[in-house]
């Protein structure tokens, strides 16, 4: 099903075209206009009349988080501030946070965006949406909200939190999809089971748009054998704008609506452009935006470009699974080790449950890791031996697809904390 099908399924070669004179005129009106991208283009030696095709890009300046920091609040805001309808926040969670500003235009085409990828799930006017991603100064509830009552859903803006609530409304109100962090779901499905309640049986939720966070193919598959619904993964940041993007029905990677976003994927180190298929960091500019552009910024989440065409019949390209970010990789004697490899392998394994924590320390030179792993309630049990087995199974598994030993503690279902938005899964208590 498509919202947009001129631009969805429009030739290659057009949206290119259209993608160049979005560039085209951005570029323009940035170097002309703003203080900051008129000095970086010129630092970097670049002018609007050296980009001719979309490849051109690749001329361009890249910009970084540290920019925005430097520019916070409004410094890069290239429009007057009675064109700004609306502020979003970014968690901080690294650093100082970015503030971004909308126009009603930017309002306009990031509904746009959801619209595309909601309906493109199956998302229509009988559906009922809960939506669980945080109201406020994060982009996921107001997002999911606008994009949900665009396609004409009936949206319930439950936010987060007051779990057993959730579940009862869910029930009374014949909520068919669900929008919120995968933590937060896997949370969801183990207050259900708490409350007898089957979500597969009792609930006519069948889709659920997971995201703002990663979660791995096995994860998903633990969740949609559990419950019976098909997910869908839900891409976006703050900078972008708020989520925007997910995967089709064919599960082949996250569609990018081209109009809208340039994608291109980078060697973190060298900061060489890498073909499709190649895994690296990805790099975004935003066709669209009014208030608060971004051209070529380092967004540091770690993908793939997928061009092959989808069955699906979309042309714009796609993005693998995000895995995490660069700057998340763990480096452990040496070795990357990022979180999301973590989580595919234990997910692999039966008998452990949906929670795990990963604490790291250094120990003289010695760094060290300790993943905590609960275990399901019918896996678990008083036999010392029969644990101590499963623990040397899980820890031979991690080593097998990490290649560093790392020490498990096997804890009992319900021991690990459980989150309502972002999981914080990764302690890391090294002093460097
Ligand atoms: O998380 C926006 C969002 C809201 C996305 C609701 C999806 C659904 P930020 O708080 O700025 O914005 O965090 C953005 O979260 O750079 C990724 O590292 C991570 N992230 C977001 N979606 C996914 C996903 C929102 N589907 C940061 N898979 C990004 C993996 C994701 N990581």
């Amino acid at each position: 099903m498509f919202w947009n099908p001129k631009i969805e399924c429009m030739p290659v070669e057009d949206l290119k075209k259209l993608q160049y004179d979005e560039l085209k005129s951005l570029v323009t009106k940035l170097y002309e206009s703003n203080q900051f991208y008129h000095d970086r283009m010129e630092a970097h030696g670049v002018k609007p009349k050296d980009i001719t095709c979309i490849e051109d890009i690749s001329k361009l300046p890249f910009m970084y988080k540290q920019d925005l920091r430097d520019n916070y609040p409004t410094k890069m805001f290239t429009v007057p501030n009675n064109q700004v309808v609306r502020y979003h926040v970014s968690s901080g969670t690294t650093g100082k946070p970015t503030l971004v500003g909308y126009t009603r235009g930017d309002l306009d085409y990031w509904t746009e965006a959801l619209a595309r990828s909601l309906t493109s799930a199956g998302l229509g006017t009988d559906d009922v949406l809960q939506v669980c991603y945080g109201y406020g100064l994060f982009t996921g509830g107001l997002g999911l909200h606008y994009g949900g009552e665009k396609v004409g859903a009936t949206v319930l803006p439950s936010s987060t939190g007051n779990s057993e609530r959730q579940i009862e409304l869910m029930m009374d109100l014949g909520v068919t999809a669900i929008a919120c962090t995968p933590s937060y779901f896997i949370h969801l499905m183990d207050v259900a089971k708490k409350m007898g309640v089957s979500l597969k049986n009792d609930t006519k939720l069948r889709i659920a748009f997971l995201g703002a966070e990663p979660w791995s193919e096995s994860m998903k598959k633990k969740i949609e054998d559990e419950t019976g619904i098909e997910t869908f993964d839900i891409y976006g940041t703050s900078e972008q704008g708020g989520p925007m993007f997910t995967d089709c029905p064919c599960h082949k990677g996250i569609h990018i609506s081209a109009d809208i976003m340039y994608i291109e994927v980078i060697d973190p180190d060298t900061e060489e452009i890498l073909p499709p298929g190649q895994k690296g960091e990805l790099v975004v500019t935003m066709l669209k935006k009014e208030a608060f552009p971004l051209v070529r910024y380092r967004i540091k989440d770690m993908t793939e470009i997928i061009t092959e065409p989808c069955e699906c019949g979309r042309t714009s390209p796609r993005i693998a699974r995000i895995t995490g970010r660069s700057d998340d990789m763990l480096i452990i004697r040496g070795i990357n080790v990022f979180p999301s490899q973590i989580e595919y392998t234990l997910m692999q394994i039966p008998e452990v449950g949906d929670q795990y924590m990963i604490y790291v320390t250094r120990d003289g030179a010695l760094d060290n890791m300790v993943i905590q792993v609960e275990i399901k309630a019918e896996a678990f049990s008083d036999n010392m031996e029969d644990m101590l087995k499963l623990r040397a199974h899980i820890e031979s598994a991690l080593k097998k697809y990490l290649n560093i030993a790392v020490k498990v503690e096997l804890k009992a279902p319900g021991e690990l904390p459980r989150f309502e938005g972002k999981a914080k899964r990764v302690i890391d208590n090294r002093v460097i």
